[in-house]
């Protein structure tokens, strides 16, 4: 029997009879009712709605009572769990459930469950049965065996939460047991010895009945392989299916998983896929669950010999699904931990940055020379979700506990010259870890030469009162005397006076955000200035006559006249809502503001750079890469349609001898992710035709936007597939997250990357980058960066996309790479060319 057929349903017993007995009260007699027309209307709908809720709530009662106070009603309840023996020997047959061995030793544990659960009152009044599901070898080598079993009780329904307990009260009694030479679990003759036992009630997602297609693979991943969902990755995954892949290594190595392509439905509810660190879904075991476009590393390590993936699907909406690498790794490999004795020095969790592996515990002990203090400063910190005491996976310094993803103050000092750190992960969900520096100093004169920060981290002193966290615990903006420039907010830092009323908390404290607006309390504020009483805010009518009450709102209005806010529909009528194109709601009469909408989804969905990190296959599929014949890799543009594509201006000028403006120079390659590396996504075209902006300026890179047509018509699929364009009024506000992407060089002056780079950035508003950068930024121009510096686009990723995720989950092209004072340099904004602006000169030089 598949061991996951039977799922957690309910199965009513002894009480057939309750929903016959069960009526529904008489409606109403009108004919008795004598009353005046309009009030016998009104008293008959009171008197119906009175009935009717009457039926709801005893229906309700009823239901209530029968599921949850009857004590007879019984449900199905599944546990998977695992157990570990020790006096038997493991053998190949053990992997084959047809075999002798498979079929004798699963019915020794089945006994030893049996027995197990006869000596507890509640577990042995419900129990019904267990079935083996796999063994694997246990950690000390062929000498002992795990058993992986599913276990099924019928339990009436107010009993099921001391079920659970009395299930996990096992585990303890193995525990303790096991520390008793020879009175080891409840051994019946000749049977098993059992050091430790362990389960859980399955996941309820692994259990829906409309689970139809179930399969298992098992894979041993001493020599490397790969494995992908059915189809991957030319057919979407199939529908209701629960899939999975036990995976096994040689005894003393652990599995290695690697997803090179992982895309699933948005909502974990219907498709999923989770990771267990055991052979089968053991709830406490599970490492991760995955669904949607995930961007965090997807590399995974399990503690022991073996690992679980399934695959959960739905009916609706299926996805390409995934393709993972998968190996083995010796468990001595990066053992972690030790003794650092330099006078600085960096240590980060074990694989970082892969997930590190669950139940993993490492200890260094930091011992400079005596007159000097320690202080250790976390450069990452990922560790899963935070829990009140850190009791999960949690890093201790000297007895410090920290733990979940943001540390508020990343440095840590001692006063002595030792410190101790312990990472401790638990048996489930796994992080990307932590990266840590520490530095010895004398306490006398910790920043020789540089600005101390109250938590000892020491700055260059030009940081110092220079807009910006760099102490990470803001003493070094602290009592800051604000020049005539500047203006002082209410934490007591100094910001640019032209960044205040700019759509954006720049002081931290939104100081610079209050009273922009001349508006009373209570009021609207209008783009065009006006105030409206709040309350005529999405009501339906154009009360602040430039549409601006009306476009955030979930219904559009048609509006007199257009503005430059406005959106216009093909019948050249201008409708209120912001941004509503290719948003999977018809806002147009017409419906033309949802026509043209294949793009901008990463395929299946029906839903160089500085700073950044390398993407996975097909994460951008409107990415292409422009290589001059006999050069390589040159610039970056984006996939419009399979004809065309769009670049920027400067791409494609003659530089001396060079010729960028011939066709015939270049060669786009699509579906790329990896330099060099051409695979069976890649496609490779030749230009017909370059057709740069006839107002294009070399020397102040003003109208920096070109098309490029392909020779011939490339197949859109899940690794080439179009960028939405915004249509002229499209908002980009300042402030909004944007994604740049491209081969560029990673620093100013630094060498190309060879995986696609991704970095995020924002949307900066345009007063404020123009006393960043000068008057050369025109309204042609969008200026987007992080103003820390550090993440930018650079040479090499010119002519590439700067991508918006619009609420619907499609993503426009807000921006072409076009030009910046160096890479990543602190308020050097990068700068884009605004696509907004040529929206009317793209459709007319390509159609699209
Ligand atoms: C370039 O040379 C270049 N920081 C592109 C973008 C930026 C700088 C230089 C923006 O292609």
């Amino acid at each position: 029997m598949d061991a996951l057929d039977s799922g957690q349903k309910f199965s009513p017993r002894q009480d057939d009879d309750w929903d016959q007995n069960m009526e529904f009260l008489p409606a109403a007699d009108s004919q008795h009712l004598e009353k005046k027309p309009g009030q016998r209307k009104a008293v008959g709908l009171g008197v119906g709605l009175v009935l009717a809720a009457a039926a709801v709530a005893l229906l309700t009662g009823l239901l209530v009572w029968h599921y949850h106070l009857r004590s007879d009603v019984r449900v199905r309840r599944l546990y998977i769990g695992s157990m570990g023996i020790i006096n038997q020997r493991f053998l190949p047959a053990h992997e084959d459930p047809s075999s002798e061995e498979f079929t004798k030793m699963a019915s020794l544990v089945s006994q030893q469950l049996k027995l197990i659960y006869s000596k507890n009152s509640v577990l042995d009044k419900y129990f019904k049965g267990s079935t083996v599901q796999a063994f694997s070898q246990g950690e000390n080598g062929g000498d002992s065996v795990v058993a992986y079993y599913q276990s099924e009780f019928d339990v009436p329904v107010p009993q099921q939460d001391s079920l659970d307990e009395a299930m996990e009260s096992l585990e303890s009694l193995a525990e303790s047991q096991r520390g008793r030479q020879g009175r080891v679990l409840l051994r019946p003759t000749d049977a098993l010895t059992v050091n430790s036992v362990m389960s859980r009630a399955i996941d309820p997602r692994m259990t829906r009945s409309s689970l139809l297609d179930r399969e298992t693979f098992n894979i041993h991943v001493s020599e490397a392989g790969v494995i992908q969902s059915p189809g991957f990755p030319d057919s979407p995954y199939s529908p209701n299916s629960y899939l999975q892949w036990r995976l096994r290594a040689d005894p003393g190595h652990r599995v290695v998983l690697d997803f090179h392509t992982l895309i699933l439905e948005d909502d974990c509810e219907q498709d999923f896929i989770k990771i267990y660190d055991s052979l089968a879904p053991i709830e406490q075991l599970a490492m991760t669950e995955q669904c949607g476009y995930p961007h965090g590393s997807l590399s995974f390590l399990s503690s022991g010999n073996v690992m679980l993936l399934t695959l959960v699907t739905s009916g609706q909406k299926n996805f390409p699904g995934f393709r993972a690498n998968y190996s083995q790794a010796p468990l001595t490999e990066q053992s972690c931990g030790g003794k650092l004795t330099a006078d600085r020095g960096s240590f980060k969790s074990p694989f970082f940055p892969s997930n590190y592996p669950p139940q993993t515990s490492c200890v260094w002990n930091i011992e400079v020379p005596k007159e000097k203090f320690v202080k250790v400063q976390f450069k990452k910190f990922l560790l899963g979700n935070q829990s009140k005491q850190c009791l999960g996976d949690y890093v201790d310094v000297d007895g410090q506990r920290l733990c979940g993803r943001r540390l508020n103050n990343p440095v840590i000092t001692t006063k002595s010259n030792m410190m101790s750190i312990k990472f401790n992960s638990d048996s489930s969900f796994v992080d990307e870890g932590f990266v840590a520096e520490y530095e010895a100093f004398i306490p006398t004169n910790p920043c020789p030469g540089t600005f101390q920060c109250t938590n000892n981290l020491c700055i260059d002193k030009s940081l110092q009162c220079d807009g910006w966290n760099d102490c990470s615990d803001g003493s070094d903006e602290l009592n800051c005397k604000c020049e005539e420039s500047q203006m002082q907010c209410k934490n007591g830092h100094c910001k640019p006076k032209y960044w205040s009323c700019d759509g954006f908390d720049d002081c931290g404290d939104n100081t610079d955000e209050e009273n922009c607006v001349i508006c009373k309390p209570g009021e609207f504020s209008c783009r065009n200035g006006h105030c409206i009483p709040q309350r005529l805010e999405c009501d339906g009518r154009d009360d602040c006559f430039d549409g601006s009450d009306e476009s955030q709102c979930d219904r559009s209005v048609v509006l007199q006249q257009c503005s430059e806010f406005t959106f216009r529909c093909k019948n050249r009528r201008c409708i209120s809502k912001v941004n509503p194109e290719c948003d999977d709601k018809q806002d147009c009469e017409d419906g033309s503001d949802e026509e043209d909408c294949q793009c901008g989804m990463r395929p299946y969905r029906t839903a160089r750079i500085v700073g950044g990190q390398a993407s996975r296959e097909g994460e951008w599929p409107w990415q292409v890469s422009l290589h001059v014949k006999g050069t390589g890799h040159v610039c970056g543009a984006s996939v419009l349609s399979s004809h065309w594509l769009l670049t920027a201006a400067h791409c494609v000028q003659d530089n001396g001898a060079k010729k960028y403006s011939q066709a015939d120079q270049w060669q786009a390659l699509l579906g790329l992710h990896v330099q060099g590396q051409i695979n069976e996504w890649t496609v490779r075209r030749n230009i017909k035709r370059i057709i740069a902006h006839q107002d294009y300026n070399p020397h102040t890179y003003d109208n920096d936007i070109a098309v490029m047509e392909l020779d011939t018509e490339v197949p859109l699929n899940q690794n080439i597939w179009p960028i939405c364009l915004p249509s002229p009024t499209h908002d980009f506000p300042a402030g909004q997250e944007a994604w740049i992407t491209g081969w560029g060089a990673t620093r100013e002056d630094g060498m190309a990357a060879t995986v696609l780079q991704k970095a995020e950035v924002r949307i900066i508003n345009g007063t404020v980058c123009k006393s960043l950068l000068g008057d050369e930024i025109t309204d042609h121009m969008l200026c987007a960066g992080v103003l820390k510096g550090g993440v930018d686009a650079c040479q090499g990723d010119s002519g590439g996309p700067l991508s918006v995720t619009g609420p619907s989950g499609r993503v426009f092209l807000a921006g072409v790479v076009s030009w910046g004072d160096g890479c990543g340099r602190r308020n050097k904004p990068g700068v884009y060319t605004r696509i907004t602006k040529y929206r009317g000169w793209i459709k007319e030089k390509s159609g699209v």
